[in-house]
């Protein structure tokens, strides 16, 4: 059982219909770049009225590569604050940190008791990580089940992600059936919400990788802290195809069709119409163009960023009240799992 029952209010009033929950998760590596906001938080803030929405920075992911303690914290804090400037609202969102709320590990360890490691071995993102090296870290393993466990915790039905993460949802609801057909009905088996329009942007430097977060090279991404200079400069340098037609063609200009689509994205203008206004106009004056359009999109995110970046105490009340939301909801579901699973002490 999943709690609408608990939530459709006293028998014989109206019962309010109960939005859909969506949730997803975002980790805390490093700085938030335009395809994390395309393909992902602007598709969110977006959707906020739709749903029952649940957001969660996923420092436990966080951990399975290598990173400074010293600054991990902070980085929660500096993650929350761009959610809520790209529009993440707290009235009508949970907006908390994966560690502070307890029942996302013990879960995983659960469903972790599920999973085969042939299919934890098969994941892209750990054959990437991993490239057959045994001395690699179990956690870029157990990865994928921890993020089921943050999913099914919650009864979210929608996953609204990336491409890159199509395989984990699937993963997710491959466990959560398993656990239903092992246990009785206890977890929501939830869909991914891949949006194709901004699903995956490409590197500002080599069109063939995703723009990343941990790419070394900072010229292969926009991040949302950039100053207008840098957007210029960044894309200024962005690498090109041969030829000099601004036409959207992924096979033959994976670089420009990159361009086109952020461009597109960040000016609702639709890709034939940049075509149409760019025909003879060459690379130079397309890239001047599309660095105002991203610098002048950003400009309010950037300001609401300063703002909060003054007010760290509002972010950290924001988080703390969301945990207490999450925590809520996750104890109860893990009730249900304790019992239905036989764990602790019988009741005499
Ligand atoms: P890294 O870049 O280091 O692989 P990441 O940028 O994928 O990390 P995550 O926190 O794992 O960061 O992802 C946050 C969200 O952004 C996910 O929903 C993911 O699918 C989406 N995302 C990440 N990179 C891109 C991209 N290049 N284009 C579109 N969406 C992306
Ligand atoms: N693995 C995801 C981050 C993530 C997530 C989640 C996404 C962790 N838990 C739950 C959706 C739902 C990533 O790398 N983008």
């Amino acid at each position: 059982m999943n709690d609408v029952a608990t939530r459709t209010g006293p028998a014989g009033a109206e019962a309010p219909a109960r939005r859909p929950r969506v949730l997803s998760g975002i980790q805390p590596t490093g700085g938030i770049h335009i395809g994390n906001y395309l393909g992902a938080i602007r598709n969110w803030v977006r959707q906020q009225d739709q749903y029952d929405n649940i957001f969660c920075i996923v420092d436990l992911h966080a951990m399975t590569v290598p990173y400074d303690p010293a600054d991990l914290r902070a980085r929660n804090l500096e993650l929350a604050s761009v959610l809520l400037a790209a529009g993440i609202d707290p009235a009508r969102s949970i907006l908390f940190v994966q560690s502070e709320v307890h029942e996302h590990t013990e879960l995983a360890w659960i469903l972790g008791t599920l999973a085969t490691v042939g299919e934890l071995r098969r994941m892209t993102q750990f054959k990437e990580k991993s490239k057959g090296n045994e001395r690699v870290g179990a956690g870029i393993l157990f990865y994928p089940v921890l993020q089921a466990a943050d999913i099914l915790l919650y009864d979210a039905a929608q996953i609204p992600v990336g491409e890159d993460q199509k395989q984990h949802i699937e993963l997710t609801r491959d466990l959560a059936i398993r656990f239903n057909n092992t246990f009785g009905e206890t977890f929501v088996v939830p869909e991914p919400d891949i949006k194709e329009a901004g699903a995956r942007i490409m590197s500002l430097q080599d069109p063939t990788k995703k723009m990343s977060k941990s790419d070394p090279d900072p010229a292969s991404r926009i991040e949302l802290r950039d100053s207008p200079d840098v957007i210029r400069r960044k894309i200024r340098r962005a690498v090109t195809d041969s030829g000099a037609e601004v036409r959207y063609d992924e096979a033959e200009k994976p670089a420009i069709s990159n361009l086109l689509a952020i461009y597109h994205l960040f000016s609702d203008i639709p890709i034939p119409e940049l075509e149409r206004r760019y025909a003879g106009k060459g690379y130079g004056e397309f890239k001047r163009d599309l660095a105002e359009v991203i610098v002048e999109h950003l400009a309010p995110i950037q300001q609401r960023l300063d703002e909060l970046t003054a007010q760290p105490a509002d972010v950290v009340r924001i988080l703390q009240e969301g945990a207490a939301r999450a925590r809520a909801i996750a104890a109860a579901k893990m009730e249900r799992v304790r019992d239905v699973t036989g764990l602790g002490l019988p009741t005499l």
